[in-house]
């Protein structure tokens, strides 16, 4: 059994780590990634199941995914309707690439949503306009974009 944890944090009601033994408690069979990105396959969890797990407040509109490598994706929660965890191969092999535990956004903008080696979500709660932010990803801004705003003035 793997021995990863993945932080779940932010807009929830109870953050939590997310670890193998709870995904596999998650994982009542209903999602086979293969029906929904075709050529992946394996165990894994749904991202509504895991988010459900903490409970999200009324006002969260986006997720924060980080990755190993300070890569991270900032989806909305619109996008994330059929979004899953991978966490195994088949015969309880791990990941190739991305493991131990990867992104699918079959819905998303982007394929680059995908993000691998996740080791925090972190649910937001934008508000106003901010709320209906596209996704976004990128390797981690070393610049706030107050600091930004100040440098272009
Ligand atoms: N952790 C992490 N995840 C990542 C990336 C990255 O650099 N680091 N790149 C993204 C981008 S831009 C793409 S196109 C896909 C590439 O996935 P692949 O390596 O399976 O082809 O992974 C996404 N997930
Ligand atoms: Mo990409």
């Amino acid at each position: 059994m793997g021995n990863w944890r993945v932080k779940v944090v932010g807009a929830v009601e109870s953050p939590y780590e997310l670890t193998e033994e709870i995904a596999n408690r998650m994982n009542d069979g209903s999602v086979r990634p293969e029906e929904r990105v075709p050529g992946v396959d394996g165990k894994a969890v749904s991202l509504k199941a895991v988010l459900g797990y903490a409970v999200l407040t009324r006002g969260a509109t986006h997720v924060r995914f980080i990755a190993a490598d300070e890569f991270q994706a900032d989806i909305p929660l619109k996008e994330l309707e059929q979004a899953f965890f991978l966490y195994q191969r088949q015969e309880g092999r791990p990941l190739e690439r991305g493991g131990p535990l990867r992104l699918y956004v079959p819905d998303g903008s982007s394929n680059c949503l995908n993000v691998k080696s996740v080791t925090e979500v972190q649910v937001v709660a934008r508000e106003k306009e901010d709320a209906d932010r596209s996704a976004s990803f990128g390797f981690r801004q070393t610049l706030s974009p107050d600091t930004l705003r100040l440098k272009h003035r």
